[in-house]
C-alpha cells in the first residue's frame, strides 16, 4: 500500500470566518480528507500579531474549531487542533528563523500592510517563519489557502530546501493548492478588493453565520458594475465578476453556464439568484454548528493536539539530529 500524501493548513482565529475563507480554503480542507492525510490547525500564536484582546481571542479560538467541524472536518479522518497546544511550532520557528534571510521577510506584502496598522513589532515580522514551521513540523506536502498566501508559501519553500541543503534531506518541499475559482473572493462593498475579516464594514462580507435575511442583504446591496449584463470580466466587470465565481462556488455549475444563463435577466435577478445558491449552500454548515456541544468540540480539539504533539515530537527528534543540538 502506498502511503497517502500528507495535507496541513491552518487559519488564524481572528474575526468572524467569512465566504472568502470557506471557498479559497475551508472547503478544500473538506474535499482533500478524501485523498490525503489531512491537518488542520486554528493558529492561536499568529492571531497574536496583530493588537488584540484576550477574551476575544479565547472566544475566536472556540468558535473558529467549532465552525471547522460544522464545515465537515471530520475528526475520524483528519486532525483539527490549536497550534499553541503543540509547542514544538514554536521551537522549529525558531531554528527555521536562523536560516530565514531579514530581505526577504521585509519583503513580504502580508507584513507590509499589517505593520501600517499594528505597528513593526518583531511576531509580525516573524509571521511567516511560524507558518513555515507549522506546514514542516509536520512533514508536509501540500497546503490549501486561497490566493494571498502564495508569497508565504514560496518562504516555506525556500526554508525547506535551505534547511535540506545544509543539513540533509528531511522536508519535502510542499505544494500550494489554490482553488481554481475563488482564490480571491473579493470584497462586496470595494469588488477590487480582497474580501476580508478586517475590513471594518460587516457589510464587505457575508459571514458564515449570517441569518439567510442578513445575507440576501449584503448580496442584494452588493456593488456592481456599470452596464446591465451579467459576464465574467475581471478586469471592467469586477462586482459581476466576483458575484459569478462566489455563485459558481456555491451552485457547483461553471461560471461560463451561469453567465450565459443570467446574461439578460438583469442585476437585480441575477443578485437573488447568488444569495439563494449561497443561502442554500450555507444551510446545512449551519445546522451542523448549530449541534455541536462545546464538549465535543472541546474533546476533539485535545484528541488531536495530543497525536499532534507525538507527531511533531518525531519530527523535533529528526531535526535536533540534522542541527547539531544532539
Ligand atoms: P484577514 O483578511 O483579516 O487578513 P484572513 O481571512 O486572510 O484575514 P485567515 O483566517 O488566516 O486570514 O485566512 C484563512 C484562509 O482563507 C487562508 O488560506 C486565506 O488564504 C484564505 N482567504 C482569506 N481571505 C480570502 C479571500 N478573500 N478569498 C479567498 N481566500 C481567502
Ligand atoms: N498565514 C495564514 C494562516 C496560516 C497558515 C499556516 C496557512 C498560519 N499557518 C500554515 C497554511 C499553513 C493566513 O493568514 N491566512
Amino acid at each position: 500500500m502506498t502511503e497517502k500524501k500528507r495535507v496541513f493548513s491552518g487559519i488564524q482565529p481572528t474575526g468572524n470566518i467569512h465566504i472568502g475563507n470557506y471557498i479559497g480554503a475551508g472547503r478544500n480542507y473538506v474535499r482533500l480528507q478524501e485523498e490525503y492525510e489531512t491537518i488542520y490547525c486554528v493558529v492561536d500564536l499568529h492571531a497574536m500579531t496583530v493588537p488584540y484582546d484576550p477574551k476575544d481571542l479565547r472566544e475566536g479560538k472556540a468558535i473558529m474549531a467549532r465552525m471547522l467541524l460544522a464545515m465537515g472536518i471530520d475528526p475520524e479522518r483528519s486532525l483539527l487542533y490549536h497550534q499553541s497546544d503543540v509547542p514544538q511550532h514554536a521551537e522549529l520557528s525558531w531554528i527555521l528563523g536562523t536560516l530565514a534571510g531579514m530581505g526577504q521577510l521585509e519583503r513580504m506584502t502580508q507584513y507590509k500592510e499589517k505593520s501600517d496598522k499594528a505597528g513593526q513589532q518583531f511576531g509580525l515580522f516573524a509571521y511567516p517563519v511560524l507558518m513555515a514551521a507549522d506546514i514542516l513540523i509536520h512533514r508536509a506536502h501540500a497546503v490549501p489557502v486561497g490566493d494571498d498566501q502564495t508569497q508565504h508559501l514560496e518562504l516555506t519553500r525556500d526554508l525547506a530546501e535551505r534547511f535540506n541543503h545544509r543539513f540533509g534531506d528531511l522536508f519535502p518541499v510542499p505544494e500550494a493548492i489554490i482553488p481554481e475559482v475563488g482564490a480571491r473572493v473579493t470584497s462586496l462593498t470595494d469588488p477590487t478588493s480582497k474580501m476580508s475579516k478586517s475590513d471594518p464594514s460587516p457589510k464587505s462580507r457575508v459571514h458564515l453565520t449570517d441569518t439567510p435575511d442578513e445575507i440576501a442583504s449584503k448580496i442584494r446591496s452588493a456593488v456592481t458594475d456599470a452596464g446591465s449584463e451579467v459576464v465574467y470580466d475581471r478586469e471592467a466587470k469586477p462586482g459581476i465578476s466576483n458575484l459569478l465565481e462566489i455563485f459558481s462556488a456555491f451552485d457547483g455549475r461553471s461560471i461560463e453556464e451561469l453567465a450565459a444563463e443570467y446574461r439578460d435577466a438583469g442585476y437585480g435577478i441575477f443578485k437573488n439568484a447568488v444569495a439563494e445558491a449561497v443561502i442554500d449552500g450555507l444551510r446545512p454548515v449551519q445546522e451542523a454548528y448549530a449541534s455541536l456541544t462545546d464538549e465535543e468540540v472541546h474533546r476533539v480539539m485535545e484528541t488531536s493536539a495530543e497525536k499532534a504533539r507525538e507527531m511533531a515530537a518525531g519530527t523535533m527528534r529528526l531535526v535536533r539530529e540534522a542541527v547539531g543540538l544532539t
